[in-house]
């Protein structure tokens, strides 16, 4: 089941930036650098492209991602036409400190000491902007939290007499285009929870883990990984941390396990992780291209090895495949 998210102030806030956007000298991206291209949010590059403004793309959260992975991306990225793409922690003040003095280049016909220059934070959602905007003013302005949608409007502040800075809720799109993307921005928690079911997310990173970082889940949960799938992660880790259903004696709650591995993977407790590399995407874009419809069964056995298929369970919840929730 593909996943979508596109809540209704999401419509509203696209709008905002569209408007803001022509009075702003440079865009300021946030990406997650685990996961850079899902959380690249083509209606953002759409708008900006349409004003012509230059980028400074933020690969995010530099602490959780894998190093080697993020400076392939910092290549791809410094390929693009006006673009400059950095990797740091908004949560470092040393960091933060650094994106006024990159963007400055990138808008040369502002001359900042007539007309300050004016830059607007642009991103998905949860991926750290208002942390970012807080660290630049050096005091709260914005609430931020580890759940995505927290900012719901825009607002706009003096960094000095140089500089203005505007915040921006989280944008999703309205249809993304991959399935997979759908899966990792959920890995990331860039998507609500009403939109999502914890155990196929996890199923799925479980399944990206074995294939890019399989040695993590062993060292982790302590369990050989060779013969095992995005199930038997998941059943695995329910065995290893003693999840089982109250009153049903050694059924196996694999919904709390999945919540485990999503959890201790979101802290970085796995070490860091990058869920795609340029490589990989581009296969995964070909293989997508080649088999348009290969409709992927999600399964999850019970102890009794009985298998339910998920996306059965998933068309008769409603409440968790909506995805466009007015009020959220
Ligand atoms: N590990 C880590 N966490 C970060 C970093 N930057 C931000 N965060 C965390 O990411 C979560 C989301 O941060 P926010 O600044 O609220 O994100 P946002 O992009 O403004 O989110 P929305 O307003 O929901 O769109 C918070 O828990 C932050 O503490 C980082 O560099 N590393
Ligand atoms: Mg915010």
């Amino acid at each position: 089941m593909a996943i979508q998210w596109f809540p209704g102030h999401m419509t509203s806030a696209r709008r905002k930036a569209g408007e803001t956007m022509e009075f702003t000298d440079v865009i300021v991206e946030v990406l997650d650098a685990r996961a850079p291209e899902a959380s690249c949010n083509p209606m953002i590059r759409e708008l900006r492209e349409h004003r012509q403004r230059p980028c400074l793309k933020i690969l995010n959260k530099i602490d959780l991602a894998d190093p080697a992975v993020t400076q392939q991306w910092l290549d791809f990225y410094n390929r693009q036409p006006g673009v400059k793409a950095v990797a740091l922690s908004c949560k470092s003040t040393a960091d933060a400190a650094r994106v006024p003095k990159l963007c400055q280049p990138l808008a040369p016909h502002r001359d900042s000491t007539h007309k300050p220059l004016r830059l607007m934070i642009m991103g998905i959602p949860n991926v750290g902007k208002s942390t970012l905007m807080n660290m630049l003013l050096g005091r709260r302005v914005a609430n931020v939290g580890d759940e995505p949608a927290v900012t719901k409007s825009q607002q706009c502040h003096k960094i000095n007499d140089q500089m203005t800075l505007t915040d921006s809720p989280g944008l999703m799109w309205p249809k993304i285009e991959f399935e997979e993307d759908g899966f990792m921005l959920a890995a990331i928690h860039a998507i609500g929870r009403n939109a999502v079911i914890e155990e196929e997310i996890a199923e799925h990173l479980a399944d990206n883990l074995l294939a890019r970082y399989p040695e993590r889940l062993s060292e982790r949960f302590g369990f050989d990984t060779k013969v095992m799938d995005g199930v038997d992660v998941i059943e695995a880790v329910a065995k290893r941390r003693g999840c089982l259903i109250k009153g049903r004696g050694a059924e196996l709650d694999l919904e709390k396990a999945s919540i485990i591995l999503l959890t201790e993977f979101r802290a970085g407790k796995l070490g860091r992780i990058s869920l795609e590399s340029p490589a990989s995407r581009e296969a995964m874009i070909r293989d997508v291209l080649e088999n348009p419809v290969k409709p992927r069964v999600h399964s999850l056995r019970s102890e009794s090895g009985e298998t339910t298929s998920h996306s059965t369970k998933l068309s008769n919840d409603n409440s968790k495949v909506a995805g466009y929730d007015e009020n959220e």
